[in-house]
């Protein structure tokens, strides 16, 4: 990882936990214009870590778009291909955001509070403006803005035993992408069975900028006999579980359908309308010329990638690798490809030129685990 210096100011934003994470010294990244705890050493031992104990992750830089008015179920459809139509309050759902172009602009978890009322839990950038801008060119009967809502996520195979000592056994019986609201200081507090890791957890979207150092301590107590540990999403396991990156590995250059994200789309003539789904139509009929795919690349340990990877079929330029790490478990260098056809046929052998020299890779699907 290259690490580098950050001076903070006021416009890089603290979150209500950075106080307790500043103690425990990460390497930030910056996202949403605000900071975000990337590496607390080694990689390999919190990808360990994260699959056997429990950590708790500052992810407040997933900033919500809050969406309120008579309008905002009318406006939260047309902004993604997934069908929101019968979206139910108490359910979360992954919604790419597509432009006219059917490019993604953001991937966030959109979060139904009420039939009237959604978050956008988003990825890195600008949401908020696109949102205010089609609903003032539309002249919709909403309101939007960006709340005082900080995500902290609870993940791990014991993320389940912490948030039941924090707000009680009930918690259990929440399914993935579901919500309740627990207590927290007298305030109800929206905790849903989500997060950016395969190994199961929760989010707490702390709706206080002020009781955060108070959820902190709670949530390390009541992970101590659990071996909780501060952490952050890790690249090893989310490129093994193929949870993709937006800014990393996909841009709005890249629609839902090269990305292997149709699964949560419904992109159909009779089907709800959205902003790209002319160009989506017209993609999913004419077929793609580039696809994600996931690439082993041989040969010993290579540093996380940094920049993109340029790849190559004989002799010819044919894609990119977007984001790469040694997998431990896989005891592969493993990583995702953004990759033109033919190349992104399963089994193609590429050429890929690394920082550490030009390795062999072979194409396969996502996710690896
Ligand atoms: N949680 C919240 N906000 C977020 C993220 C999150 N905002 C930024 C980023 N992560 C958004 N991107 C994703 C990508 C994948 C998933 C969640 C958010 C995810 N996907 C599962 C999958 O692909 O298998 C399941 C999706 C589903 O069943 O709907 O979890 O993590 N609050």
């Amino acid at each position: 990882m290259v690490e580098v210096p950050l001076f903070v100011q006021n416009r890089l934003r603290s979150t209500p936990f950075s106080e307790k994470v500043a103690g425990y010294k990460p390497v930030y990244t910056i996202y949403n214009r605000m900071m975000l705890p990337s590496s607390y050493g080694s990689l390999e031992e919190n990808a360990h870590h994260l699959k056997t104990a429990v950590q708790v992750w500052d992810v407040s830089a997933q900033r919500q778009v809050e969406i309120i008015g008579t309008d905002a179920h009318k406006l939260v459809t047309m902004l993604t291909p997934r069908d929101l139509t019968k979206a139910e309050a108490g359910r979360c759902y992954y919604a790419p955001i597509t432009n006219r172009e059917g490019g993604i602009i953001n991937d966030p978890v959109a979060v139904c509070l009420d039939e009237n009322r959604f978050w956008l839990s988003l990825a890195d950038s600008d949401l908020l403006l696109w949102v205010n801008g089609l609903a003032t060119g539309l002249n919709l009967n909403v309101q939007i803005f960006e709340p005082d809502v900080s995500p902290l996520a609870i993940q791990g195979p014991r993320a389940e035993d912490v948030v039941a000592r924090l707000f009680g056994e009930e918690i259990r019986a929440v399914k993935p992408f579901r919500f309740m609201r627990c207590a927290f200081h007298d305030r109800p507090q929206v905790v849903a069975r989500s997060g950016w890791s395969k190994q199961g957890g929760f989010e707490i979207y702390l709706d206080d900028f002020s009781l955060g150092n108070a959820l902190w301590d709670a949530v390390m107590e009541a992970g101590k006999d659990f071996d909780i540990r501060p952490g952050c999403p890790n690249l090893i396991e989310r490129i093994e579980s193929g949870l993709l990156s937006f800014g990393n590995d996909m841009y709005p250059e890249d629609t839902p359908l090269e990305c292997g994200l149709d699964k949560f789309c419904s992109i159909s003539e009779d089907g709800h309308d959205f902003i790209g789904k002319p160009a989506l139509l017209r993609q999913q009929s004419e077929g793609f010329t580039k696809a994600l795919r996931g690439v082993h690349i041989a040969g010993k340990p290579l540093a996380p990638l940094a920049h993109p990877w340029h790849c190559w079929l004989d002799d010819k330029p044919i894609g990119e690798v977007r984001s790469a790490v040694w997998s431990p478990d896989l005891s592969s260098n493993i990583g995702n490809a953004m990759l033109n056809a033919p190349a992104f046929t399963l089994g193609t052998s590429l050429r890929v030129a690394t920082p550490e020299g030009d390795r062999q890779a072979e194409v396969c699907t996502l996710p690896f685990v």
